[in-house]
């Protein structure tokens, strides 16, 4: 199970910190898409296994649209 909660107060997949989940973030994990997730990139690894997949794109999909509480 995936949590979607915030993380340290952050909105999870807000990659920017806009306060909201948008097409911001969207470009930003396009871009680190297929990467391996290390330093910089790790964030964009949501479901933590490693890599920047099709698993994380889900997530992020799931995240779409939400702002911060
Ligand atoms: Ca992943």
């Amino acid at each position: 199970m995936i949590s979607t909660a915030g993380v340290g107060g952050r909105l999870l997949a807000d990659f920017d910190g806009s306060g909201a989940v948008n097409f911001d973030d969207f470009f930003m994990f396009a871009e680190a898409f297929g990467k391996p997730a290390s330093g910089a990139s790790a964030k964009f690894d949501l479901d933590g296994n490693g890599a920047i997949n099709l698993d994380d794109f889900f997530v992020f999909a799931d995240r779409f649209g939400k702002k911060a509480q």
